[in-house]
């Protein structure tokens, strides 16, 4: 799955990084794919956004619309539950305040929903506070289809997993629900720092 070039294989973090490194994780350059399914390739004209569930309205945006809305470009280190982590990745995308701002409600509990049916679950509080974007572009371009484009989530401060490619749109609950790993027995929440990987860690 990791691939590395030889003059990379087995390096070491350089040591002002080692603390970017949770335990038991080791450094990738490549960016691998992980995909529970085939990649979907929806149309940007019958691409929406949508926000539902336990709010006082739905609200959706179309593809143009959802790129019209302010978005940040930002440098963030990834980690994904199969061990790999990535420093100094560059995101851009709207941030989930932003999806979330004007709408009424008291949901605690957020359900990601994606083409092909993948979904997973995050307290809300995780995707708010600026924690959380819908990226639309890596590295400078426009996010590639294998990577979860045209868009998807970008939680880092937990697994990878959590990050759910090509979103849909995001629901409101007021329970708790979990989502297709989550419900195969990786961990609810999937904090990286506390190698909560599996469900009992
Ligand atoms: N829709 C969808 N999102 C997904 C997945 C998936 O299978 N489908 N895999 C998850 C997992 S397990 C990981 S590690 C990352 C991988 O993202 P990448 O392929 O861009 O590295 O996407 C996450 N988001
Ligand atoms: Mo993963």
């Amino acid at each position: 799955m990791t691939t590395a070039s030889p003059g990379f294989h087995g390096r070491r973090p350089a040591a002002a990084d080692s603390s970017r490194i949770p335990p038991g994780q080791h450094l990738t350059t490549a960016f691998p794919v992980l995909s529970a399914g085939p990649t979907p390739h929806t149309p940007l004209d019958e691409w929406t956004f949508t926000v539902r569930g336990a709010v006082d309205r739905t609200v959706s945006w179309t593809w143009e619309e959802f790129l019209a809305l302010p978005s940040r470009t930002f440098t963030t280190d990834i980690h994904c539950v199969t061990r790999w982590s990535k420093l100094d990745t560059v995101w851009t995308g709207v941030a989930v305040d932003t999806l979330l701002a004007g709408l009424d409600f008291t949901a605690a509990y957020a359900v990601a929903f994606c083409d092909g049916g993948y979904t997973t679950n995050v307290p809300l509080a995780d995707l708010r506070g600026d924690r959380a974007v819908i990226a639309h572009r890596y590295d400078g371009a426009p996010l590639e289809a294998e990577h979860g484009g045209p868009a998807r989530l970008l939680v880092p401060h937990l697994y990878f997993w959590k990050s759910a490619k090509w979103i849909r749109g995001i629901e409101l609950r007021d329970d708790d629900a979990p989502g297709f790993w989550e419900r195969y027995g990786y961990h609810n929440y999937g904090d990286p720092w506390q190698e909560q990987r599996y469900s009992g860690d």
